[in-house]
């Protein structure tokens, strides 16, 4: 992450220092000069060496499922070919509208980031070197799913600019890998609560014959509390994390749209565990800021499933909050219970530690090496202990459909002071395990946990890898009403 966030901090001093790769000053002077006049053939007052300057154009855009750069002739991820000398410009826009870049490292070279909010940018090459080098967008997971190409350059190296090269290369290229520090700002003051309320369960389905149920969801981006005086720049499906529960029943057809907010700087997909086909999904809907994709799919199988975004980086989108369920429920339906809860579990990655003051950034080095700052339960530090409690009475029937967005870490569910007296293990509905303490769910899975409540008070839910309680990772279940008796007793202080 730092490494990406600095590429445009960086830019300036790539494309200045992009300058020094020309043979001479006063040759690039020239190039630049007749470039500024228009002219494409070499400068009619420089002396040899001539040089010109080549014009590009690259769109970026989805090809067939994947991020490509395609130039004026269709050409995806064209091989861009220059002398020694020659200096090239290349002017980029976001076909899509989604926020990429265009780096190529080896030769110190960096674009701001460009988007459909940004318009148009340009970045200038002046190679001094033969030799093939790459060129792809530096945001997260971009170059893996396609954006890259070749530069290949021709000619003799010029003695003189591989001498005066050295230093400030190596300056430059130290400068491009160096993280940069972070601009740190205050918590935002118009951060919105995004935590899901876990009592909004769609309501059973029972024994009806299956149907065709449309869906349509929004992926927004928008600044969220994370915690009192601490927000986040959340990526959501409709606003809320975990995004909407949806519910259906086995072999109905879900017609499912996945629109994608204009504010949007990426592009978002949906990939549910529910389908089969299609990446669940995730092949077909990789929708760009502004538009829309839908597809339609059988419920195959009945259980609760995991749904989340999977556009790369897929685990930074789903640290961002994109992820949520779908219960598909068996032809008979499930047992009736007095109350049903919706919790969802993950972690988050962030540049500065738990409890920051400040508007936190994604850290994307911290999350390759798995080292979260928080562990939320419905997306926010309190979301589940303050405003958002489950609520019970004595003698009811509780159910919890819990799962973990992750993206990386196995949750330990338990409530402390009660014993699930049911348990649907990795949401497995023909399964079921009695008298469990504490369930395994592990990222992008479920497990569907009940437990009826004899005795009021203040129930934990809590991942019992204890040490992420104190990082968020913590819900209430308050319990009014009259204690069965025998059950539990305080005894004498
Ligand atoms: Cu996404």
């Amino acid at each position: 992450m730092h490494r990406s966030r600095l590429l445009p901090v960086a830019a300036s001093v790539a494309c200045a220092l992009g300058l020094a790769f020309g043979a001479s000053s006063a040759a690039a002077q020239q190039a630049g000069h007749a470039n500024h006049t228009g002219a494409a053939a070499p400068a009619a007052s420089a002396p040899a060496p001539a040089s010109t300057v080549k014009r590009y154009v690259l769109h970026t855009n989805i090809v067939d499922g994947k991020m490509v750069y395609v130039d004026d002739r269709g050409q995806v991820n064209p091989t861009i070919t220059v002398r020694v000398g020659d200096t090239i410009e290349v002017e980029l826009d976001s076909g899509e509208g989604a926020e990429h870049d265009f780096v190529i490292p080896e030769l110190n070279v960096a674009s701001s980031k460009f988007s459909a909010g940004t318009g148009k940018t340009t970045v200038r090459i002046q190679p001094a070197q033969p030799g093939e080098f790459a060129y792809f967008c530096s945001i997260p997971g971009h170059r893996q799913i396609g954006m890259s190409g070749t530069l290949v350059v021709t000619g003799q190296a010029k003695a003189a600019a591989a001498a005066d090269a050295g230093s400030p290369s190596t300056q430059s290229a130290l400068a491009l890998y160096t993280p940069a520090p972070i601009a740190q700002r205050g918590a935002d003051p118009a951060a919105v609560d995004i935590g899901a309320d876990p009592a909004k369960v769609p309501a059973a389905i029972g024994g009806r014959a299956p149907q065709l149920l449309k869906v349509r969801m929004e992926t927004v981006e928008l600044a969220g509390k994370l915690d009192d005086g601490t927000s986040f720049t959340y990526w959501t499906f409709d606003r809320q994390v975990p995004g909407p529960m949806l519910r259906a029943r086995v072999g109905d057809t879900v017609e499912l749209t996945l629109a994608n907010s204009r504010d949007s700087k990426a592009i978002h997909s949906i990939d549910l565990h529910a389908v089969t086909g299609g990446h669940g999904g995730g092949e077909h809907t990789q929708v760009a800021p502004g538009q829309e994709r839908t597809i339609t799919f059988k419920t195959l199988n009945p259980g609760l499933y995991v749904y989340h975004c999977a556009t790369p980086l897929v685990s930074q989108h789903i640290a961002a909050g994109m992820y949520g369920m779908i219960l598909v429920e068996p032809e008979a339906g499930l047992p009736k219970v007095d109350r049903e809860y919706y919790v969802m579990q993950g972690e988050m990655y962030t540049h500065r530690p738990f409890g920051a003051k400040v508007h936190q950034e994604p850290d994307l080095e911290k999350m390759s090496n798995e080292l979260p700052d928080y562990y939320v339960f419905n997306g926010a530090v309190g979301a589940l202990t303050k405003t958002r409690k489950l609520q019970a009475k004595v003698g009811e029937t509780v159910r919890i459909y819990f799962g973990v967005g992750g993206p990386n870490k196995i949750s330990s569910f338990h409530v402390i002071g009660e014993i699930f007296d049911k348990v649907y293990s990795e949401a497995a509905l023909n399964t079921v395990k009695t008298n469990v303490q504490t369930t395994l769910v592990a990222p992008g899975g479920a497990t569907i946990a009940e437990l009826k409540v004899e005795h009021p008070g203040s129930y934990l839910l809590v991942d019992h890898a204890l040490s992420r309680t104190g990082k968020g990772a913590v819900g209430v279940l308050e319990v009014t009403g009259e204690g069965v008796s025998g059950v539990y007793k305080p005894g004498k202080p």
